[in-house]
């Protein structure tokens, strides 16, 4: 298993050079995030980006996320189009990214060879959602929470939403029609389109040696009635019965299944120890009934045995890459709610300091 970092590109705050000095750390996880859903990823762009990374002695071996047109979740008359254009995508990245491209100066890291993951989630509209991005804790850090109470007095039609993951992209108008379009189609419609997608695009991954790594529904439940399709190991287990091939992995993300106490992290980790692509590592509090907090990384701030995660992770031999993930803000820092240094970085160290732990414990 290997630590790695998101660097949100060229509108980072966040030098390359101080994610280079966070212990252990080797590698980004990176996207083109300014091309909209349904461009091609050029080949120059990746391999700039590529460059950038490596002239800083960082590694690019995952891309999170390339975004998925809503024309493809909806099964719209453009998708045939739009998943052209997502193995487009594919075969650049393959290209630039690919087995063959090894990282300099990596002799001593584990990740070196390790396979290309193109993350990707199959969210409708919104992506990840929060009510608060900046909620005040006891001890004056800030963090991003979720309050189902809050969620229901919002209309997303006409609300002044600002949600940390949505791609602000879309007009007013286009927004109700998106909205009413996924309500009336229901999720057994969306789990449908979501299946023709990952058949379409899994023989090119096989071919191309790329992972596919589906991150899960955040939160793990319907936002503004619209639907949410993985939301749990009942969801994974037939998806994984659908779409068989090898390719078709996960981004294990224990902060989103993890807030709600049905999921359980580690029995995950034991069922499905082939499909496991990409982990993010956080924890979370979970403060009333569909409500939670994101706290620090530790077990003891919140729910979730974080020990007990990582040491299934190794006990199942996991060898490919980790990061934390949303940080708290501390220390003063301001910046992209839930992607700033200090935090992070204190997870990242947390997570190492567990990892060596349980490798030595299992004499890996
Ligand atoms: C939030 C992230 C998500 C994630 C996508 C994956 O911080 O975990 O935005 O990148 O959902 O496609």
């Amino acid at each position: 298993m290997y630590m790695s970092f998101r660097w949100l590109g060229q509108e980072d705050t966040i030098p390359l050079e101080y994610i280079r000095q966070i212990p252990r750390l080797r590698s980004i996880v990176a996207a083109l995030y300014d091309l909209p859903p349904g461009a091609v990823w050029p080949q120059d762009r990746l391999q700039s980006l590529r460059a950038q990374a490596e002239a800083a002695d960082l590694a690019w071996r995952v891309v999170e996320s390339i975004p998925v047109p809503e024309s493809i979740k909806l099964g719209g008359a453009d998708r045939d189009r739009d998943i052209d254009a997502w193995m487009a995508s594919m075969r650049n990245v393959a290209a630039v990214l690919g087995p063959a491209s090894l990282v300099q100066n990596s002799a001593d890291w584990s990740g070196r060879e390790s396979p290309v993951v193109i993350t990707y989630n199959f969210m409708p509209v919104f992506d990840w959602t929060r009510s608060q991005l900046a909620r005040r804790l006891p001890d004056g850090s800030t963090c991003l929470a979720y309050d189902q109470e809050a969620v229901d007095r919002l209309d997303p039609l006409t609300s002044d939403l600002d949600l940390p993951g949505w791609l602000a992209t879309y007009t007013r108008p286009q927004l109700t029609r998106l909205v009413a379009q996924y309500r009336e189609l229901g999720s057994e419609a969306v789990y449908d389109n979501m299946v023709y997608f990952l058949k379409a695009i899994s023989p090119l991954a096989e071919e191309l040696g790329l992972q596919l790594a589906l991150h899960p529904d955040d939160p793990p439940w319907p936002v503004f009635g619209i639907p949410r399709v993985i939301d749990g190991a009942p969801a994974l287990r037939r998806l994984f019965t659908d779409v068989p091939s090898p390719a078709n992995k996960l981004c294990l993300c224990s902060g989103s299944f993890g807030v709600n106490p049905d999921n359980n992290i580690v029995s995950m980790i034991d069922e499905f120890p082939e499909r496991l692509a990409f982990m993010h590592l956080r924890n979370v509090k979970i403060t009333g009934p569909h409500s939670f907090e994101e706290c620090g990384h530790c077990s003891s701030s919140g729910d979730l045995d974080m020990a007990a995660i990582v040491e299934a992770l190794v006990r199942n031999k996991f060898d490919g890459p980790v990061r934390p993930d949303h940080g708290r803000m501390i220390w003063g820092e301001t910046g992209k709610p839930g992607y700033g240094l200090y935090d992070r970085a204190l997870g990242a160290a947390y997570l190492n300091g567990l990892i060596e732990q349980a490798e030595r414990s299992f004499g890996t």
